[in-house]
């Protein structure tokens, strides 16, 4: 019978697998396929039925045409084979996570139309002359990095569970393992946190926000109330979800600096006593969390309701921009560098990330913090995020600690992505797609051994000009297909040519998704920027820095 061949004899799949072999023959995709699969892979295998079931035109049975099989002897705990044969399909794994891999890829080697279930050209019978097929083929394939995250703000804007579980499948679908969300800043405090409801109650919101960019004088504001909060019950709802998709959740509890809208709340918390408003524009703030103990006692009863919602291991804390000021002119945060021994308030900014560290280490959970917990010593276990740049990673890994690289000129996806005159406001920088496609998360001064500390890469997607959810996705995508490629594929497998034509037909899977993403992005870095754009990017620069 004649069939259809809907993938390319050179599969477009993202982020590029280690080995792919081109085999002769198809599998045909007709009704009914049998699906089998046991608990050891029961979220892969879920996972594959349920996506298979959408729009209900594919029956499933429980033969074996698609099969998983365990394979102790595949090395890398999330890598998988995939083998495409004329009538069968055998993913083999040593984990469920690396099996949910061959998943992901797998998905991507049917049409898009899988993605909503609209696919509707499958045979009933053998002999319909209208079969869809895939390419017989050999995919050998595992991670270059374990750590593989994106990163989302909600504090400065806020977006729905809905809309949360969406960026979750996206992170899991291009294979990245790990969703930082940053859940605390100046601007709101989005965690439901029982033994303190002022947090709920006026932490989380704001009177106004800035209209505008933050550059642009006399500064605006809306007059609209802003805010909301995830409740615990939402918060482990997508935890589950995550988990459904073997992509484990960070939460972020920033401190002790980007604390304005908890001390909004309880005005003992910061040094002063004053009571502040909840931030209403961007930028960094003084009022940040007093070193008094009566601070550590909220945070620990803060970190008390955290911890059980999160099975991972880590707790983000935070730890950037934090102004010393008021510090330095607080008696007992003075008195706290006398009593400690402590230098200055560098110092303190280290006693104060390490007294939380032991803290949460006696619950069994490890911290990471961004890159200026190497302020004054670092404390003992600390894993770094290092953004300012890669000198905070360096430093880190020597030190033999663990490192996860978010450096602005790669990772920050609320930079420009596009010279376009009609790309909307960002906070400013400039990082085109080929930047990112560019970024190698292991610095060269590292040397080989000291390069294991670098776990792995991360997006972050800042909020501060992207209040809606299709201005996220705008954001993100294509940025994090380039990522996923950094963190999941080997550097001799990587060719920006031909990592574009698939970026051309992911967007194809992303229309069907309904995912909004940036088009025409493909310029080279500095190519097309005219003199006058050209001044404009340098003015967001200089306000960066
Ligand atoms: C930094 C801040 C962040 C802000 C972002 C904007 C870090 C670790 N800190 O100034 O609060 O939203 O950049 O790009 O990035």
């Amino acid at each position: 019978c004649e069939s259809k061949v809907y993938v390319a004899e050179i599969p477009q799949i993202i982020p590029t697998p280690s080995s792919q072999t081109i085999n002769e023959g198809y599998f045909l995709l007709e009704n009914p396929i049998g699906l089998s699969y046991d608990d050891t892979f029961k979220i892969s295998g879920d996972f594959l039925r349920k996506y298979l079931q959408k729009g209900n035109t594919i029956q499933l049975t429980d033969n074996d045409d698609i099969q998983f099989l365990l394979d102790e002897t595949i090395e890398n705990p999330e890598g998988y084979k995939l083998s495409i044969q004329p009538f069968k399909i055998i993913i083999s794994a040593k984990t469920d996570q690396g099996a949910f891999y061959a998943v992901q890829t797998l998905r991507q080697l049917l049409p898009p139309e899988f993605e909503n279930g609209s696919f509707s050209d499958i045979s009933t019978s053998l002999n319909t002359s209208k079969n869809a097929s895939i390419q017989c083929m050999t995919i050998t394939d595992a991670p270059l990095f374990q750590y593989r995250g994106m990163h989302l703000d909600v504090a400065r804007h806020q977006f729905s569970v809905d809309f949360i579980k969406q960026y979750i499948d996206a992170i899991a679908m291009l294979k990245m393992n790990t969703f930082h969300w940053h859940l605390t800043d100046d601007q709101g405090w989005r965690i439901e946190i029982k033994k303190y409801p002022e947090l709920q109650e006026i932490a989380a919101y704001r009177n106004e926000t800035l209209i505008g960019h933050y550059s642009d004088q006399p500064h605006q504001f809306d007059g609209k109330r802003y805010g909301g909060f995830y409740t615990q019950e939402e918060v482990k709802d997508v935890v589950a979800y995550a988990q459904s998709q073997h992509v484990t959740v960070i939460p972020e509890i920033e401190m002790p600096g980007h604390a304005q809208a908890a001390i909004s709340a309880y005005p003992n918390l910061g040094c002063t006593g004053e009571q502040v408003d909840v931030a209403q524009k961007w930028g960094v703030f003084e009022h940040i969390f007093c070193s008094k103990d009566d601070t550590f006692d909220f945070l620990e009863d803060v970190l008390d309701e955290v911890i059980p919602l999160f099975p991972s291991e880590y707790i983000h804390i935070g730890g950037d921009e934090a102004p010393k000021t008021n510090w330095k002119r607080c008696e007992q945060c003075q008195n706290r560098i006398k009593t400690e021994g402590l230098k200055d308030e560098h110092e303190l900014q280290n006693y104060f990330i390490t007294r939380i560290e032991k803290y949460l280490n006696s619950k069994g959970k490890q911290i990471i913090g961004w890159d200026e917990i190497l302020e004054g010593g670092l404390a003992p276990n600390a894993t770094v995020m290092s953004w300012r740049g890669t000198k905070g990673a360096v430093e880190a890994a020597k030190q033999k600690h663990n490192v996860v690289m978010t450096p602005t000129s790669h990772c920050y996806f609320d930079y420009y992505q596009s010279t376009n005159p009609e790309e909307p406001i960002a906070i400013g920088g400039f990082l085109p797609l080929e930047k990112v496609y560019g970024f190698n998360p292991i610095p060269s001064e590292l040397s080989a051994e000291e390069s294991k500390y670098i776990l792995g890469a991360q997006g972050n997607l800042w909020t501060e000009y992207i209040p809606t959810e299709d201005h996220v996705e705008y954001m993100v995508f294509p940025r994090i297909l380039a990522m996923s490629e950094v963190v999941w594929s080997k550097n001799e497998n990587k060719d920006y040519t031909n990592f574009v034509k698939r970026v051309e037909n992911f967007n194809k899977r992303l229309d069907v998704l309904d995912i909004n993403y940036a088009n025409h992005l493909y310029e080279i870095e500095g190519e097309l920027i005219s003199e006058e754009n050209k001044n404009y990017y340098k003015l967001y620069a200089t306000l960066e820095d």
